[in-house]
C-alpha cells in the first residue's frame, strides 16, 4: 500500500519514467593534458584490480610503470608477540594510574609486534618505448577517458599521425598497449623492460620479452612477460626488442608473483603469465579492446552524475584543478572526481583481487610512504566510503576477503595479546596480514580496527539487503565483537566498560578508552543484534552484547561545548590534528545524529570547529563527509574546494589537494581522500543512514543544478533524481528487495510500502501547503 502525507505535494505514479534518461549530462568524461608527464603524479593510472600501471605518454620516449598487487617485501609471517597479555593487566594499571609514559614503555617493550615494522608493497617494473626522431612534434593531445577505462596519446610528426592506447583488461588480464601510425611502414620504435630491484633478470625471446625480479631479503618472485604481434618486422637489438617498417603494434604485458595467500608463497608465476599470454594470443586487438570496454563499462555505466557543465571541461585537467583554486566554479571537475573515483575503484578493488593500499595499485618507490600498506585507522576504510552509494557494491569484496584473512592472524594476535577469542586488528597491516600493533605504541596500540572493519560487512548487508553474504560474513563481524565482549572491561576510574589501552588515532598517546573504541565498538553490538536476529542465530550472545551496550563509556559533552575525544575532559581547542576521530559517529557511524542526540551533534560540531579547515587530503575529504552529516552543504564545499586545488604548487603552501592527474595529495599521493571527497559529494545529494533516505540533504550553492542517477541508498533502492535552483525537481525509485520506503526532502517526509523490481516516480511541487 502507498501512504502519502497530503502535506507533501509529490504526486506518486507507477508509470515507467522517462524524464532521467532524457537529462542525462553529454558531458565525455576525461583527464586530458596537452604534454607529456614529467612526474610520476602527472602520469595517468590504469588497472584491473591487480595489474596496474602509470603511463607519462612521452614522445621521444613512452615510460608505463607498472605494479602488480601482490609483490611485496618480506615473506609469511606471525607478527603476534608471544607472552604480551602477561602485560596487559600492568599496562592497564598505569594507564588507570595516569602513569601514561610508563605504559607507554612496558607496552613498547613487550606488547609491540615482532618485528616492530611490517614490509613495504614494491614496484613490479618499468616498460620503456623509444621512437626514433620524433623530436619535432605537434597536436600532441594526452588523456584518460575514464567512459572507457583507456588512456590514449596523439601526436604529428613530419605530417604522420601517431596514436596510442593502453588499457589495462580484466577479462583477460594483460596491460594492453596499440600504437598506429596514419602512414605505412612509419613506426618504428625499440621496447624493452627493467626495473628497480636490484636482482632482475630480462630475457628476449623473437617477439616477446620477459623480466624476473626477486624482491630482496624476501620470498616473493615476479615475472612479467611481453609478447608483440606487429605488421612490421621484430628484431633482437642489444637486449631490446626493436620493431621497424610497421603502421601498428600491439604489445601485451602481464605480470605475476608466486603470492597465494598471506600464508602461502608456492605459485608459479612463470605458469601464470605464459597462460594468460597464450589466452590473450588468439584475440585481435580490436576483441580485447572491445572485451575491456565491456567489462569496464558494465560496472561504470551503472550511474551517473551530473552538476552541469559551463564549459572550463575543455581546458586541460591540470589548469582546471589550477582555476578551481582560484575561483571553485567549474561544476563538471566536480562530477568528474566523483567518476574518476569509481574509475579507480574498478581499477584498483575487482573481486578476487587485494583492496587498493595507501596509493591503490600504484607504487613506483622501493620505499614508499608508509610502507603503502592498509592503514586501517581510516584509510583504509576511507577507500570503500563511495562503493556502495555510488553503485560499485561488488567492487566491496576484496576488502571482505581481507577482513577474512585478518580473523585468522588476528586470532592469534587476540590470544597471544590480550588472552580473549575472537580477532584483532591495529592500525596498520601488510600482506602478510600482520594484525599485532606495530611501530610505536603510543600510536601502534589503537584497538577499533576489527570493529570498523566489520562495519563494512554490515554497510554491505545495508545497502543490498543480501541475507546470503550476511549469512556467510556474519562469522567474521561475530568473532570481532566476541573479542570486545572479553576485552572491555570496567574502568576503575568511571565504571564503565571501556577499551583500554589504545589511542585516539593519532593523537594524545596511549590511553583508557578513547570515545572512538567505545563509538566502533556500540555499532558493532548494535549490527550483531540486528544480525543474529535476521539470521536468527545466537540469541545468548545478543543477549550479551545488549546487556553490556549501556554500560559501555557514552559520548560525553566536556567544558568547551566539544564532544570528548577521551575519558577525561582534556581537549585542547587549539589542537587542529588531522584525525577527527572522535566523530567517527557522526560519519562514517550514524550514532550521533540530529534525530536521536542533537546535543552530541551540536558538540561534534563544536568539535569539527575547534580542528579547523585544514588538513591532509584525507582529512579535508573526512571533513566534507562531516560537514554533510551537519547539512552544511556550503561549508562541506569550502573543504571541498581545498581538495580540489592544486598540491604541492609553488603558489599554494598548504597541505591537501590535488595533482595534476587528479590524485589526491596527502601530501604526498594518498588515494584515501579521491575516495572520501567522492563519498562527501554524494553526502550533499543524498544519505540513508537513519532508516529513510534524506534527498539533498547539504547541497551546497555551488552545485544548485544537477541530475544523478543510478546512485545507491540503504534498503535496497536505487534512485534517480535532479533538482534545478537548488530545489528537488523530480526523483525516481526502483525498491529492490521490495522494503518499506521513508523519502525526506525538506524537512518534509513521505512514506510508502513498495514491491521488488518496480519503480517509483515522484513529481510535483515542492513546497509545503
Ligand atoms: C595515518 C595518518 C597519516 C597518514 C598515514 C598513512 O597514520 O595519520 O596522516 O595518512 O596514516
Amino acid at each position: 500500500m502507498i501512504k502519502i502525507f497530503n502535506f507533501f505535494k509529490f504526486v506518486i505514479t507507477c508509470s515507467i519514467c522517462v524524464f532521467i534518461t532524457k537529462v542525462q549530462a553529454q558531458d565525455t568524461f576525461k583527464l586530458s593534458y596537452n604534454k607529456p608527464a614529467e612526474l610520476w603524479t602527472e602520469a595517468l593510472p590504469i588497472g584491473n584490480g591487480s595489474l596496474g600501471a602509470m603511463i607519462f605518454g612521452g614522445v621521444t620516449e613512452e615510460h608505463i610503470q607498472f605494479n602488480e598487487e601482490t609483490l611485496w617485501a618480506g615473506k609469511p609471517h606471525d607478527y603476534s608477540h608471544k607472552g604480551a597479555s602477561n602485560y596487559l593487566a600492568e599496562i592497564r594499571q598505569l594507564l588507570t594510574e595516569g602513569k601514561q609514559l610508563e605504559a607507554q614503555k612496558l607496552a613498547q617493550k613487550e606488547f609491540m609486534s615482532e618485528p616492530l615494522k611490517q614490509v613495504p608493497y614494491q614496484p613490479f617494473g618499468d616498460l620503456y618505448i623509444a621512437f626514433k626522431n620524433h623530436n619535432n612534434y605537434s597536436n600532441y593531445k594526452r588523456e584518460l577517458d575514464i567512459e572507457q577505462a583507456i588512456s590514449k596519446v596523439s601526436y604529428t610528426v613530419n605530417g604522420v599521425t601517431y596514436k596510442r592506447e593502453v588499457f589495462s583488461s580484466f577479462p583477460n588480464q594483460v596491460i594492453a598497449v596499440n600504437l598506429t601510425s596514419s602512414k605505412s611502414k612509419a613506426l618504428n620504435f625499440d621496447l624493452w623492460l627493467d626495473a628497480l630491484h636490484e636482482d632482475k633478470l630480462v630475457k628476449t625471446n623473437g617477439d616477446s620479452q620477459t623480466l624476473e625480479v626477486q624482491v630482496k631479503d624476501g620470498a616473493l618472485r615476479g615475472v612479467a612477460t611481453l609478447k608483440v604481434y606487429t605488421n612490421g618486422t621484430i628484431e633482437t637489438v642489444n637486449g631490446k626488442l626493436q620493431i621497424t617498417n610497421a603502421s601498428k603494434a600491439t604489445i601485451y604485458l602481464t605480470a605475476a608473483t608466486n603470492y597465494i595467500n598471506f600464508n602461502d608463497v608456492s605459485g608459479n608465476p612463470n605458469k601464470i603469465s605464459e597462460e594468460i599470454l597464450a589466452n590473450v594470443s588468439s584475440k585481435i586487438y580490436k576483441k580485447v579492446k572491445k572485451e575491456h570496454i565491456k567489462d569496464y563499462q558494465s560496472l561504470y555505466n551503472r550511474f551517473k552524475l551530473d552538476f552541469g557543465n559551463n564549459g572550463k571541461s575543455a581546458n586541460t585537467t591540470d589548469k582546471r584543478i589550477y582555476d578551481f583554486w582560484k575561483e571553485p566554479n567549474d561544476p563538471q571537475l566536480v562530477s568528474l572526481y566523483v567518476q574518476y573515483a569509481r574509475y579507480l575503484m574498478i581499477s584498483s578493488s575487482r573481486p578476487g583481487t587485494k583492496p587498493p593500499t595507501l596509493q591503490g595499485l600504484w607504487n613506483n618507490k622501493m620505499n614508499p610512504p608508509w610502507f603503502s600498506s592498509y592503514t586501517t585507522n581510516i584509510n583504509l576504510e576511507m577507500n570503500y566510503w563511495p562503493v556502495e552509494v555510488a553503485n560499485l557494491s561488488e567492487c566491496h569484496e576484496p576488502l571482505f576477503s581481507f577482513i577474512e584473512d585478518l580473523s585468522k592472524t588476528g586470532k592469534k594476535v587476540a590470544k597471544e595479546h590480550y588472552n580473549a577469542a575472537g580477532w584483532i586488528a591495529h592500525h596498520n597491516i601488510d600482506i602478510w596480514r600482520g594484525a599485532a600493533p606495530v611501530n610505536a605504541s603510543h600510536h601502534g596500540i589503537w584497538q577499533g580496527a576489527a570493529g570498523w572493519l566489520s562495519s563494512h560487512i554490515w554497510e554491505h548487508y545495508l545497502f543490498t539487503q543480501n541475507k546470503s553474504f550476511l549469512k556467510e560474513n556474519y562469522h567474521l563481524m561475530k568473532d570481532a565483537a566476541l573479542f570486545y565482549s572479553q576485552v572491555l572491561y570496567e574502568d576503575p576510574n568511571t565504571g564503565y566498560l571501556i577499551s583500554s589501552p589504545s589511542n585516539s588515532p593519532e593523537i594524545g598517546g596511549l590511553v583508557a578508552g578513547p570515545t572512538m573504541d567505545h563509538q566502533i565498538i556500540r555499532a558493532l553490538f548494535k549490527s550483531i543484534i540486528e544480525a543474529a536476529e535476521i539470521l536468527d542465530t545466537d540469541q545468548e550472545f545478543s543477549k550479551e552484547l545488549t546487556l553490556m551496550l549501556p554500560k559501555i563509556a557514552p559520548n560525553k559533552i566536556g567544558k568547551h561545548g566539544q564532544l570528548q575525544e577521551w575519558l577525561e575532559d582534556k581537549d585542547d581547542p587549539e589542537n587542529h590534528h588531522r584525525h577527527v576521530s572522535h566523530l567517527w559517529a557522526v560519519y562514517p557511524g550514524n550514532g550521533i545524529n540530529y534525530e536521536e542526540t542533537p546535543d552530541l551533534m551540536e558538540a561534534a560540531k563544536q568539535s569539527l570547529e575547534y580542528r579547523g579547515d585544514n588538513g591532509t587530503g584525507w582529512s579535508l575529504a573526512w571533513k566534507i563527509n562531516f560537514w554533510s552529516r551537519f547539512r552544511d552543504g556550503n561549508r562541506a564545499y569550502k573543504l571541498l574546494h581545498r581538495l580540489l586545488s592544486p598540491a604541492e604548487h609553488e603558489e599554494r603552501n598548504v597541505g591537501g589537494g590535488s595533482y595534476p592527474n587528479l590524485f589526491d595529495a596527502h601530501p604526498p599521493f594518498q588515494i584515501d581522500g579521491n575516495f572520501g571527497g567522492a563519498s562527501g559529494i554524494l553526502e550533499m545529494i543524498l544519505q540513508s543512514h537513519l532508516n529513510k533516505i534524506e534527498l539533498l540533504p547539504a547541497l551546497p550553492d555551488a552545485l544548485s543544478e544537477g541530475n544523478v542517477s543510478g546512485i545507491v541508498a540503504r534498503g535496497g533502492f536505487e534512485l534517480a533524481f535532479k533538482w534545478k535552483d537548488s530545489k528537488l525537481q523530480e526523483v525516481e525509485i526502483i525498491s529492490k528487495k521490495g522494503l518499506p520506503c521513508t523519502l525526506e526532502y525538506n524537512g518534509e517526509t513521505i512514506k510508502f510500502d513498495t514491491k521488488i523490481g518496480k519503480k517509483y516516480t515522484f513529481n510535483g511541487s515542492l513546497n509545503k501547503k
